[in-house]
């Protein structure tokens, strides 16, 4: 693991040859140099001083619009002094820097522009990104070329003007990416941690190592993930109340790092927040262990809290858990009741990250890497969001309603059914449902541009897979929330839901109302 070890490398900027590799990227930044002409202005061009022969520098200022998630605009000018004038055309804060150059601009909010002098710059190309975390990995980054004097930018831009985007070339990437799915790659997150050793006294002793290990966060690319064990997410901790435990850490990352135990229990000097109840694990080989018992039932997870900002979205994290899902058997809720038998088939974390070298991602991968959840009609499914990154995340399941019933690991006292769930950073939110109708069903956050890309489909997105079983009668299984919701649904606590319209009036006792129009009025 030599090469795991070492700290990452700035990636160097393309050249020619590997834009072949970068051909979505090409064709962007060729529509992007379209139509250039007449935007650059240039001041001062060869400015002839007092017949002496001498000339000032030439100054160009570039108009440079900053999307979700893309970096477009002027990106060819003459050697001399080059301005960046940049726009925020997006919803999100951003930047603009040149590492080459020592450049940075401030963050600019959206709808916002802001200046960046570039300084005297000779011909070549120099990369420009957004250093918001997460930005660059998820497009953020473009080539901005100097050329001696600038005439690539005639012959780049002429008789192209005001040309459409390649359409067709989109809906094909959009198609490739999709039918990829899921795609296999190397390393899998969420192992459970199995303890190392268990003391006479029944204490049990887990190891971790943190280390930089080469992740495969979407087919064929590799980042320089930070890890627990080598894996992202870090192994589970499956743990009950009574249980003693010591984690021993050896950390091989090259920065300090402690480990905080989000959402359970500890002894304050167990807190893992150096320097206040610790003090940092030294890097390239610094011990500490941990010590504490299982008080309560929990859902938590651990990370990195020095420097989270990096550390943690980079791929320190995991997820650790106490006792039983408290699955709220038995209760009616929105005329749904559950079985006092439910029997759970599959319980999952589902830990979701957006920045860092891991980015956008689902348990440390993004589509079309991400794991499909594979079940058999009319299973029960719980599953947990964690959120580990820096945004929001509404998570959306097609199909099949999701009863929300622990918050943090805290039982609901009213369980609700959603489609889609809000997760901000920190929080987990506990789900059960039942797919019972056959077929592929995405499932995914729905900030749209968390998911989707120019080059196509990426990140938060996975699906479910639902397997037909022979003899399984839809009909015969009216306690669901799946048939709570179709026309067809008869609902537990006997109301007759198919013939009420959406204020609840009863479409049938309305002579004006046919039958035709009560079923139409199921459709909403
Ligand atoms: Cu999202």
């Amino acid at each position: 693991m030599t090469a795991a070890t070492k700290p990452r490398a700035e990636a160097p900027p393309i050249q020619p040859e590997q834009q072949n590799n970068h051909w979505l990227l090409g064709v962007i930044l060729g529509i992007a140099a379209i139509g250039m002409v007449g935007i650059v202005s240039i001041a001062g061009l060869a400015l002839t001083l007092g017949g002496s022969g001498a000339t000032a520098p030439v100054s160009s200022t570039l108009n440079i619009s900053l999307k979700e998630f893309s970096i477009t605009g002027d990106l060819i000018a003459p050697a001399g002094n080059v301005s960046l004038l940049i726009s925020n055309d997006g919803s999100m804060i951003h930047n603009v820097v040149s590492d080459e150059l020592g450049k940075k601009s401030g963050n600019v909010g959206a709808g916002g522009t802001i200046q960046l002098d570039l300084g005297n710059l000779a011909p070549g190309t120099y990369e420009i990104y957004c250093d918001i975390p997460g930005h660059k990995t998820s497009g953020m980054v473009a080539l901005l070329t100097v050329t001696a004097d600038g005439s690539g930018i005639d012959q780049v831009a002429g008789g192209h003007g005001g040309e459409d985007p390649d359409w067709a070339a989109l809906d094909a990437a959009m198609m490739s990416t999709m039918m990829q799915f899921p795609a296999e790659t190397e390393g899998l997150g969420n192992p459970v941690l199995e303890p190392t050793e268990i003391r006479a006294d029944g204490t049990k002793v887990f190891d971790l190592v943190t280390e930089i290990t080469p992740w495969e966060v979407e087919p064929g690319i590799f980042v320089d993930a930070w890890t627990y064990n080598g894996v992202v997410p870090g192994p589970q901790f499956l743990l009950d109340r009574g249980d003693k435990i010591e984690v021993r850490v050896v950390n091989n990352l090259p920065m300090g790092t402690d480990i905080h135990w989000h959402g359970v229990h500890t002894p304050n000097d167990q807190d893992g927040v150096a320097p206040y109840t610790q003090d940092l694990i030294a890097p390239n080989g610094g011990t500490f262990t941990y010590e504490f018992t299982v008080t309560e039932d929990a859902i938590g997870m651990y990370h990195a809290h020095n420097h989270g900002q990096m550390q943690v979205v980079n791929g320190l994290f995991g997820v650790i858990r106490y006792g039983e899902n408290p699955v709220p058997r038995g209760s009616t809720i929105s005329g749904v009741t559950l079985p006092e038998d439910l029997v759970i088939a599959q319980d999952i974390p589902m830990v979701l990250n957006d920045a860092g070298v891991i980015g956008f991602s689902l348990n440390g991968k993004s589509f079309p890497a991400t794991e499909p959840l594979v079940v058999n009609q009319g299973e029960w499914i719980t599953v947990t969001y964690y959120n580990e990154g820096l945004q929001i995340h509404p998570m959306h399941l097609h199909q099949f309603p999701q009863l929300v019933y622990a918050k943090d690991g805290i039982p609901l006292e009213q369980p609700y059914w959603v489609d889609t769930i809000n997760v901000a950073p920190g929080e987990r939110y506990t789900v059960l449902f039942r797919p019972d109708d056959i077929g592929t069903w995405v499932w995914h956050c729905h900030i749209l541009s968390h998911v989707e890309r120019e080059e196509g489909m990426f990140g938060m997105v996975t699906a479910i897979i639902v397997q037909g079983v022979d003899g399984y009668d839809q009909t015969a299984n009216p306690v669901e929330p799946a048939n709570w919701r179709k026309a067809a649904g008869t609902p537990v606590d006997g109301a007759d839901h198919e013939n009420l319209d959406h204020d609840g009036r009863s479409l049938t006792d309305d002579p004006s109302v046919s039958e035709d129009d009560a079923d139409s009025n199921q459709d909403g």
